[in-house]
């Protein structure tokens, strides 16, 4: 990346703003994080868009770079705060290859690799100033935070971005949370960017380097600065970027069943196996993965029960139908996922409210 565009940003704005008091608050636990809210991230604005209804497919043709992100993996958008890389001691480029900026070089077993689908993502309305917001759910505040735009010319519709292809815009240095400003559910910290004479789509990005182990978050957030370029339609983005945190979760149950027709199930039941793994945490609420492998033999259902310490309630879940009773969450396999051949494996996930510990599981194939 050139460390300064020589032509078209004529300032360059590091300052952070607002540094509001912030009272009362606790170190975040360790799985919770963040991501660019503003102007949205790719994966967070399919979240926010399409979390409440990921599987109508009236996204196939209204938000058609979400629903392929969608499609490939759920959890890059459930896991919207997850998007980092870990021990990259500072070597973002050595780290991450180009075309693979927006998944941070493929991080978390390619759970994000969608991001860098190169098409018409929606892109977020703004002009040649404006503030790029990042919230932080975890309070980590950032060792540094770097934000990039994409050179004149780029075309995020058509190009995979590139290292190359950035001029840094904006940064900020050691700032504790308690130094960003208390918002619901973490913090956030506003970034201004101030360019001219830009037209046209870009890419915005953003490195956060947390304070919290070595863990670098990458974000890729499209951006049409409009007014006249050649290579730019209007797009239909959404034109206001949320000023608050973001909720923490979907609001509303998924109700559609997905178009994929179970296969027919196999003839013997099996055994099977369940493993949990906690994704985000926050003051009131956690976020969780279930695996569910099935044994030697095929299965054709499947029931984890997870017993906790204290008492659990599901808020949302995907990928299974859960109900909840004192400590324990029972949760059975959807149409579309009873069936694992031998050894094969399946995923749900659930939001629920409290913070009932680590649960121990069972799981009986059917
Ligand atoms: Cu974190």
């Amino acid at each position: 990346m050139r460390k300064r565009s020589r032509l078209l940003i004529s300032a360059v704005v590091g300052a952070l703003v607002a540094a509001i008091a912030v009272v009362g608050l606790s170190p975040g636990p360790a799985f919770a994080h963040g991501n660019v809210i503003s102007p949205a991230s790719r994966n967070y604005g399919c979240f926010i868009r399409w979390g409440d209804r990921f599987q109508d497919p009236a996204m196939a043709t209204e938000d058609p770079m979400c629903y392929q992100a969608w499609q490939a993996d759920p959890n890059a958008m459930w896991n919207w705060n997850g998007l980092f890389r870990e021990q990259v001691a500072g070597n973002h480029q050595g780290s991450i290859p180009d075309g693979q900026l927006c998944s941070a070089g493929h991080t978390q077993s390619g759970r994000y690799n969608a991001m860098d689908t190169v098409g018409d993502w929606k892109a977020t309305s703004v002009g040649n100033s404006f503030t790029v917001q990042l919230f932080d759910q975890a309070l980590h505040g950032a060792d540094y935070i770097w934000v990039y735009v994409s050179n004149p010319g780029f075309n995020p519709r058509t190009q995979a971005l590139k290292w190359s292809d950035l001029t840094k815009v904006a940064e900020v240095g050691k700032t504790p949370a308690a130094q960003w400003i208390a918002v619901d559910g973490g913090v956030r910290i506003d970034l201004p960017v101030a360019l001219s004479g830009r037209t046209g789509r870009a890419m915005v990005y953003t490195i956060w380097q947390a304070s919290h182990l070595d863990q670098s978050y990458y974000f890729c957030s499209d951006v049409d600065f409009g007014g006249g370029g050649t290579t730019t339609p209007p797009t239909t983005a959404p034109t206001t970027a949320p000023t608050t945190a973001p909720t923490t979760a979907p609001t509303t149950a998924p109700t559609t069943p997905p178009t994929t027709p179970p296969t027919t199930p196999p003839s013997s039941g099996g055994a099977c196996s369940a493993a949990y793994s906690p994704t985000s945490q926050w003051q009131g609420g956690f976020q969780a993965d279930v695996k569910v492998t099935a044994g030697a033999t095929a299965v054709k259902g499947w029931t984890v029960k997870l017993t906790f310490p204290s008492a659990a309630t599901v808020t949302q879940s995907w990928n299974a139908t859960t109900t909840a009773s004192g400590n324990t969450v029972t949760a059975s396999n959807v149409s579309y996922n009873g069936s694992l051949a031998a050894g094969g494996t399946t995923t749900f996930g659930f939001i629920g409210s409290g913070t009932p510990g680590t649960p121990t599981l069972t799981c009986t194939a059917t």
